[in-house]
């Protein structure tokens, strides 16, 4: 987790080393502990006496090791978010605090609180044009941690070297419940500002994820609230308004905001088939036009709803479904704006696929790669009225073509590959496309294949889902180790 943190501990050790023994820039040596009597205090410090001779009294000794890399002891909680070869680390106020296993120390016995150290905003930043071009990604330090944890876990070193590289690229941060929102909004937010200290800017991507109703038509990425009016109400108070909040502070770097994935597409082609598709409508709805209105005046913030991928909304009639949805939905935010959509969140349509045109294997769908997609899509969105249509493609993991035998299959496939790597502007022939990105951080499990698990799905017992896979979410090391050694291109 520190890797965008080590400058700042660095200094802040340095700091913490010439403090403890302030006398010796003096001449004097430090006293031998800091209990030692004070004789005399000055600006420079307490002063003692010890073999007849002035010392300058230490100060105390830190009362955990998180202190010694420049982070406060937590105060509260003892939850354990990541281990490592310093010790435990949690989380509180949005920031790392190493758990001591020791009792929590009070206000009084503590050490100097370092929150008079987190870095200031600056002046209201504004976006123009493609908010990731020409600034640094941010690198989410939760997501180096995990790729450590499955470094320790390899022996190939080839392999080794190639999960290396994958801490230098940035991926999306999922704010995927309350909780999680509160843990990981404003943590990455202070991370992105702290690291803002040359010309460019730095981007921080997070996942806007908790609708009511969230996932009607899967089972395994079921969210936390129902759809019904009470938690629909709490989607608004506990989580949308506590985003916007936390965004309005953190006011001068860009922020990318990548809305509740799959939930449009879904009201596109299963409000007949899936019943809790059609209970699950108006609060779809009614939570896009809150938060568009909210996050859609921020002007240091875009905003990209997704569209699904090539296999679910290519085919014309729902093409031309999906442009009046979509026109409605981003009308009902006024005057929020939006700039944009987002294609194959963790999927694995290539980009490409030459091999396949509009014919009885595709099932005639026009669109039958993520390109021809989102060529079509912004002709559609474009000819509906939509003013701003640019994109961001997901290529976290369709760098290959998967051994699915349908191409709508979504869970955990075989024969996976990383895609092309983050970037902005690539390709040159398509003005509209702001960037390929990582959306779904690959190793991030699709859905559980346990057939007993409550969010089991169907999907991710298919013949080609690998199998046996974690819960969504959590950290599946042979899907992740697949994908690397079938990067394309090569790590
Ligand atoms: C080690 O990894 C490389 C590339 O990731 C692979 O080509 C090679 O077959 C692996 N070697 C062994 C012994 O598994
Ligand atoms: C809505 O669902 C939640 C569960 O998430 C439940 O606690 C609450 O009572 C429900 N409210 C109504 C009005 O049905
Ligand atoms: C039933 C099935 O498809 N199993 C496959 C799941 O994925 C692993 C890893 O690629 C394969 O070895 C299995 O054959």
């Amino acid at each position: 987790m520190k890797t965008s943190f080590v400058l700042a501990a660095v200094a802040a050790l340095a700091a913490k080393a010439s403090a403890a023994c302030f006398s010796e820039r003096l001449g004097y040596p430090c006293c031998s502990s800091s209990d030692a009597k004070v004789e005399y205090v000055d600006s420079d410090g307490n002063w003692g006496v010890e073999n007849g001779n002035w010392c300058g009294i230490p100060d105390p000794e830190p009362t955990c090791w998180a202190e010694r890399l420049g982070y406060p002891c937590c105060t509260t909680t003892t939850t354990v978010e990541y281990t490592d070869s310093d010790g435990k680390w949690g989380v509180e106020n949005g920031n790392w605090c190493g758990i001591t296993g020791k009792p929590v120390p009070t206000k009084t016995q503590g050490p100097t609180p370092t929150s008079g150290s987190d870095p200031t905003p600056g002046s209201q930043l504004t976006l123009s044009g493609n908010p990731f071009s020409g600034v640094e990604f941010f690198l989410n330090p939760y997501y180096v941690a995990e790729v450590d944890a499955a470094i320790a876990q390899m022996s190939n070193s080839s392999l080794k070297a190639k999960a290396e590289k994958m801490k230098t690229y940035s991926n999306a941060i999922w704010l995927d419940t309350i909780k999680n929102m509160q843990q990981w909004l404003e943590t990455n937010l202070k991370g992105a500002l702290a690291q803002q200290t040359g010309s460019k800017k730095v981007l921080t991507v997070f996942v806007v994820y908790d609708l009511p109703g969230r996932d009607c038509h899967a089972l395994a990425s079921n969210g936390e609230l129902l759809a019904n009016d009470s938690d629909a109400q709490r989607y608004k108070t506990e989580y949308i308004d506590v985003i916007e909040e936390k965004l309005k502070y953190y006011k001068s770097q860009p922020v990318v905001l990548i809305i509740e994935p799959d939930s449009l597409a879904n009201l596109v082609t299963n409000l007949e088939n899936t019943p809790a598709c059609r209970d699950s409508e108006q609060y779809y709805l009614d939570g896009h036009a809150y938060l568009i209105k909210k996050f859609g005046v921020l002007p240091h913030v875009a905003m990209y709803l997704d569209i699904g991928h090539a296999f679910w909304l290519g085919w014309d009639d729902n093409r031309e479904k999906a442009a009046k949805v979509y026109s409605k939905v981003i009308s009902s935010g006024s005057p929020g704006k939006v700039r944009g959509f987002t294609d194959n969140v963790a999927n694995y349509t290539p980009w490409e696929d030459p091999t396949l045109s509009r014919g009885p294997d595709t099932e005639w769908n026009p669109c039958p790669d993520e390109k021809r997609y989102l060529e079509a899509m912004h002709k559609d969105f474009k000819a509906a009225g939509i003013s701003s249509v640019y994109f961001v493609s997901d290529t976290s993991r369709n760098g290959h073509k998967t051994d699915r035998k349908h191409p709508g299959e979504w869970c955990n496939q075989t024969g996976v590959g990383i895609g092309a790597r983050p970037q902005a502007n690539p390709i040159s022939s398509m003005d509209y496309l702001d960037a390929f990105y990582w959306i779904k951080p690959l190793g991030e499990s699709d859905g559980t294949s346990d057939t007993s698990a409550a969010r089991y799905d169907g999907y991710c017992g298919h013949e080609t889902a690998m199998k046996p896979a974690p819960e969504a979410g959590q950290w599946f090391q042979k899907h992740f180790e697949q994908g690397l050694e079938n990067a394309n291109p090569p790590l």
